[in-house]
């Protein structure tokens, strides 16, 4: 029986194809290229500083849109992917560390930035916090501490201070505020850094230097609810008349001990890294782990491979 061709296929053109550029070739990202939507937090939210300095970073580092993944929880903080014209997922409340670890472990060859609120990663994500930390997965936690749940307008967060009137504390806050930076280094997480929105060029050094660490690396961000605590973080704004005291230059970032004097400095305390240290990252752990097995069973199919572990099961 004869074929009938429904369509012709017209012959390839090579002559028309044009070749890829090359990693030198690109160019990087610009602002305008980077930005999403518009974003829609009140005027003078310190959040516009963290992104404008994301896409800087990103800018600044040469990273395509393909090469990285912006994950966030929810809150007005969490809704940075929206406002990121690359991959990225706005997810559930508290768990933006699960859903980029899942990403940070298949897929080695991107940069996995997390963003969360203090409510968002200190209090329902409080211990997916912790697991990823101890974990070591690579990838970047930036937290925008604005020691409020915003979004739902004004209730006490896990960093609220003593006496903070809320909507969940009319009377003012009782229980005792985290410390992040503590938490982070109890965890074990291997990269603790802190920054404030207000200081642009400090914010962007940290996340410049996170990037670099293989492993879990911890941001912890001031970024002021210019709404529901205006005025929370002006003891640590020269521009307000306070203090803004870089980590001393003699410190030993590999010593846990002296991280944790630092970080239990009353406010404004100190910014910069505080602690960084190597550790093997579950992703290079359990990547060994894969070649390994892979070893065993080199030559065969992924359908034999399975065939056999269902074997060994019999
Ligand atoms: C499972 C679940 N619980 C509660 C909420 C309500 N909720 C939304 S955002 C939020 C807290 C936001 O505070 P924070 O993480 O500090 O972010 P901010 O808005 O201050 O940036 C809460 C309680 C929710 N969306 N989902
Ligand atoms: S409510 Fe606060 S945290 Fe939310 S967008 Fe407005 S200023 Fe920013
Ligand atoms: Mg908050």
């Amino acid at each position: 029986m004869s074929q009938t061709r429904l369509f012709s296929i017209p012959p390839r053109q090579d002559a028309l194809v044009v070749p890829p550029l090359t990693e030198a070739e690109r160019k990087p990202l610009t602002k305008k290229e980077l930005a999403a939507d518009h974003p829609t937090w009140c005027p003078g939210c310190g959040d516009f500083s963290v992104l404008a300095l994301y896409y800087k970073l990103i800018e600044k580092r040469k990273i395509w849109h393909e090469k990285v993944t912006t994950v966030a929880g929810i809150g007005c903080s969490s809704r940075f992917p929206y406002f990121v014209q690359a991959h990225g997922a706005h997810f559930i409340h508290g768990r933006a560390l699960p859903f980029a670890s899942g990403i940070s472990l298949s897929r080695p060859d991107l940069h996995v930035f997390a963003f969360s609120g203090d409510g968002d990663a200190f209090s329902i994500g409080g211990n997916h916090f912790s697991h990823t930390a101890r974990k070591n997965i690579k990838m970047t936690l930036v937290v925008m501490d604005n020691w409020v749940y915003g979004l739902t307008k004004k209730q006490t967060s896990p960093t609220s201070p003593l006496g903070f009137k809320s909507k969940t504390d009319i009377w003012g806050a009782v229980d005792q505020p985290i410390n992040p930076l503590k938490q982070a280094l109890a965890a074990g997480a291997t990269f603790i850094a802190r920054t404030t929105h207000t200081n642009p060029n400090h914010l962007l050094q940290m996340m410049d230097a996170a990037l670099d660490h293989d492993g879990f690396s911890f941001i912890q961000c001031l970024s002021e609810c210019v709404e529901f605590f205006p005025g929370a973080f002006d003891s640590s704004n020269p521009r307000k008349g306070g203090q803004f005291v870089e980590v001393p230059k003699d410190h030993d970032v590999t010593d846990e001990g002296a991280a944790y004097k630092l970080a239990g400095q009353p406010f404004p305390g100190y910014f910069g890294i505080l602690y960084k240290t190597s550790r093997p990252t579950k992703n290079a752990l359990e990547a060994k782990i894969g070649a390994d097995a892979q070893s065993k069973v080199q030559g065969l199919e992924p359908w034999q491979i399975l065939q056999k572990t269902f074997d060994r099961m019999k």
